[in-house]
């Protein structure tokens, strides 16, 4: 309020208030004098670098300005405001996405040509923001896009990591990371070095008793890191509404380097303080589904936590309401367990600094918070060592101490009977050293935990979560099935695609409300559409056989049957069973004739995906693709028959380019692994049909098309159980087809079979824990169906036209209004074009 311009002199501010450019003339002004001034380039030495920075930043510009105006009405109109505190957000590239949501691309694409630029060329400049590893961080992204475009005042809070994911090259058939220091040049970020918190570490809790008698625990003597925001504006798509998404970046709290060792003339020791702070947030963890357990992680989930509940308490102590109010002003949703530490650290604050009795403060952080479980699989529930959070956090080990208390507590009183049932939920787990339960904390500490697919929801319950339904009832667990946003993955990826479909829905409504794709299926016999959606799929696939002849130097034809496989790499997503099933029938295709091979329907079997760096099967499943791709591509009784790619870096943007020229995509993960899955939506979406396993978002999707158009196959998650069970006392019969591939694997058809023993013994020897022997089969006949339903082009082109008028329901709008609806309580916020 101090800062503020005195009443007498806001009429010259508004005159000269920013402006957004409107023309195309204001536009090119903008992009030159960036060029010319921010970048200090001239017309003699501007290239498509420059050019796509001199256009960034006039679009930066813009979006400020829209920032700008949003946080103005926000801030007057104080909403209840909801806070998605994910360690990863996957933005991918901002320029394009900034462009549409704005509705300025036209005008930019004519102004830039004037200029001396091609829109494409100066797009593809833009490095990914890749502060994600797969889909979790991929959905942050869309509900951020979704949470802009629908009104709603929210923030997203996460890390500045300094390096995002690795970059993957592939030498010599195997996966090298590369690391990607993406911040080189970064223009949609602002650093607010006005915005910052001190964050404590370590240190001791000192207890006394005050004056009135009530114990006070004071944490000191730790070590400060300070926490420094930097600020990235989320455009809606045709609204006003710029939200924020801050990251914080940290530093040592004493600026650059410790004055006092400094001058004492310890100079290593006086900067290496400040490398250790800044270390917090200096990387990605590069683990997709898996945790580690290091320290550095749970200083960095600290950090992020501490930094942001300052944040989001200070925005709401301006508002100057009581603290009963806190739930009703302050939603915050916690993506999986890594923001799990908010909740003791929201009690810490509530107790410690502001005074407030337990029960009291406790009642406000359960109203607060949400949690969305986003797995099953043991390996990724997060567990952190009592001695390490006693080390590194030891007021907030008293607190889950004390949490835990409570529950257990009331357990006991609720359930007398079952004696059994304090160790099964105890947030404690009584092992060596003893372990705190991530998800338990949070399933406490919430007032609604909610799955991201109905199976997955549905499993929860039944499974990890099972005695806290009986604990708390079956209300407080709900489902919210995911979703994309179709601004990208369907007007930005496929732009010929959304304006055939605007050209028969009368407009671009459909981008604001996907269920409207329905009146798509009233054109499903309309010859001109049929042909048009065609050629759309046949460009994009004759668009990526170029790039693959770029990059891999693969000669593909496009008429074939695209089938691709896309994400991380991990045995339950089961990219083995997918090039086991292409050795089969690089086998098959080498038992005929060259007449029979004529005959058989060519198909061009893509792959692509990170490993993570430590995860020596996956990488071992990336090595036998690549050398499975050598063999066929280069053996010549095969020709156009088969092609095997691994598309190497496999990342948003690439993602943007691939997912429209599918013909299928595989889905197909050991039943009840897959929690959702998002890419399955994005490929029907753009007009490939899917094979898949019933699990995860796979069965709705079954559900919204119909069984006629997806490919399932294999057995069921309720079997899983008992199917693994048999590979270890029961008969085992290893499918004779998969025997045959294991044989060639191990005669060296594929190079040295050593590399790949333990991939194949682990299906062999060491009981097929992902289930793929048993699924093999299904998964074979499957294929055969798909390449006689390929065969038949007019029926394949009715079903995908048909799935895609039927995707609505998958948009990640629809997910947001039930959050706000189910969980969080928020209503949207429209913010006016002009200031009021
Ligand atoms: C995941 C699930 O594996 C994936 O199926 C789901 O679509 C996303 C988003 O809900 O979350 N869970 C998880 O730990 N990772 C995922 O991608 N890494």
């Amino acid at each position: 309020i101090e800062a503020s311009i005195p009443e007498g002199q806001r009429a010259a501010w508004r005159k000269y208030s920013a402006q957004e450019f409107k023309t195309k003339d204001e536009f090119d002004s903008e992009v030159v004098k960036h060029i010319e001034t921010t970048l200090a380039r001239s017309l003699f030495n501007c290239d498509e670098a420059a050019a796509y920075a001199g256009t960034a930043l006039a679009f930066r510009d813009r979006l400020i300005i829209e920032w700008n105006r949003t946080q103005q009405q926000q801030t007057a109109a104080d909403p209840k405001r909801v806070y998605y505190l994910s360690l990863e957000f996957l933005m991918g590239r901002a320029l394009d996405n900034a462009m549409l949501n704005t509705g300025m691309k036209n005008i930019a694409s004519e102004g830039l040509e004037d200029l001396g630029f091609r829109m494409e060329d100066v797009i593809s400049q833009e490095r990914d923001a890749a502060l994600g590893n797969g889909g979790l961080g991929r959905l942050a992204a869309c509900f951020l896009d979704s949470l802009a475009t629908l009104n709603y005042p929210a923030w997203g809070y996460a890390l500045r990591y300094r390096y995002g994911i690795f970059k993957q090259e592939i030498i010599d058939g195997y996966q090298v990371e590369i690391p990607d220091y993406w911040l080189d040049f970064n223009p949609w970020e602002f650093p607010r070095h006005d915005v910052t918190v001190d964050v404590q570490f370590y240190g001791n809790v000192r207890k006394y008793t005050d004056g009135s008698g009530k114990q006070i625990s004071v944490w000191e003597n730790g070590e400060i890191v300070t926490a420094v925001a930097y600020d990235a504006p989320i455009p809606g798509y045709g609204t006003k509404t710029t939200n924020n998404l801050r990251l914080w970046s940290s530093k040592a709290s004493h600026g650059e380097f410790d004055f006092t060792k400094f001058n004492s003339g310890e100079y290593e020791a006086s900067v290496a303080d400040q490398q250790r702070a800044e270390t917090i947030s200096a990387v990605l963890y590069p683990n997709d589904s898996l945790e580690r357990g290091k320290e550095l992680r749970l200083k960095q989930q600290y950090f992020w936590c501490a930094a942001s509940l300052f944040d989001i308490v200070r925005r709401f102590k301006k508002s100057r309401k009581a603290w009963k109010e806190f739930p009703n002003q302050v939603a915050i949703q916690l993506n999986d367990t890594h923001p799990t530490l908010a909740i003791p650290e929201l009690q810490r604050i509530l107790i410690d600094q502001e005074g407030l009795e337990w029960d009291e403060a406790w009642s406000i952080v359960q109203k607060t918070f949400g949690y969305t479980n986003h797995t099953v699989l043991p390996e990724a529930l997060e567990k952190w060592s009592v001695p390490l959070i006693q080390h590194l956090l030891p007021r907030h080990l008293q607190i889950i101490y004390d949490i835990n208390l409570n529950f257990l507590q009331y357990v006991e009183r609720n359930f007398p009977k079952d004696r059994d049932m304090l160790s099964r939920v105890s947030i404690i787990e009584e092992s060596q050293p003893k372990m705190v339960r991530m998800a338990y904390l949070a399933v406490i500490g919430s007032h609604k935990v909610n799955g991201v697919a109905e199976l997955h929801s549905d499993l929860i319950k039944t499974t990890i979560f099972k005695d806290f339904v009986k604990i708390y009832g079956p209300d407080k667990f709900t489902n919210v099935t995911n979703g994309i946003t179709p601004r990208r993955w369907l007007h930005q990826a496929n732009p010929r695609l959304s304006e055939l479909i605007a050209s028969k829905l009368g407009g671009y409504d459909f981008l604001r409300d996907l269920t409207q794709l329905h009146k798509l299926e009233s054109y499903v016999d309309d010859k001109e559409f049929r042909k048009e959606f065609q050629e759309i799929k046949y460009a994009n696939k004759v668009r990526l056989a170029k790039y693959i002849k770029e990059v891999n130097g693969i000669a593909v034809n496009p008429s074939s049957l695209f089938d691709i496989q896309v994400k991380r790499m991990h045995e339950y997503k089961r990219q083995q069973l997918n090039i086991f099933g292409v050795i089969h029938r690089y086998l098959e295709l080498k038992d005929m004739s060259p007449e029979e091979r004529k005959k058989v329907q060519p198909r061009v079997s893509i792959f692509g995906g990170k490993a993570a760096p430590g995860y020596w099967m996956a990488k071992t499943v990336i090595h036998l693709i690549n050398q499975v791709s050598k063999v066929v591509n280069s053996d010549k009784d095969i020709g156009d028959a088969l092609k095997v790619v691994f598309l190497e870096d496999y990342n948003v943007s690439k993602a943007e380019m691939i997912t429209p020229a599918s013909d299928i995509s595989e889905h197909i993960s050991t039943a009840g692994t897959e929690a959702s899955g998002t890419s399955n939506m994005k490929f029907v979406l753009n007009g490939g049909l899917i094979i898949g396993t019933c699990d995860g978002a796979n069965i709705e999707i079954t559900r919204e098309v119909g069984e006629d158009n997806i490919f399932l196959f294999g057995n069921l998650s309720e079997d899983v159980e008992d199917l693994r069970h048999h590979h270890f006392y029961g008969e085992f019969q290893l499918d004779p087809s998969l025997d045959r591939v294991f044989k060639t694997i191990r005669e060296g058809a594929f190079g040295d079979a050593g590399q790949f023993s333990a991939l194949v013994n682990s299906i062999v020897d060491h009981g097929d824990y992902y289930l793929v022997s048993d699924d093999f089969k299904s998964y074979l006949d499957t294929q055969k169906l798909i390449d006689e339903a390929y065969k038949n082009q007019e029926e394949w082109l009715t079903k995908t036209i048909t799935s895609v008028a039927r995707m609505g329901f998958f948009s990640s709008d629809r997910c947001i209004d039930e959050y706000a609806e189910m969980i969080w309580n928020v209503e949207p916020v429209k913010v006016q074009g002009q200031e009021s």
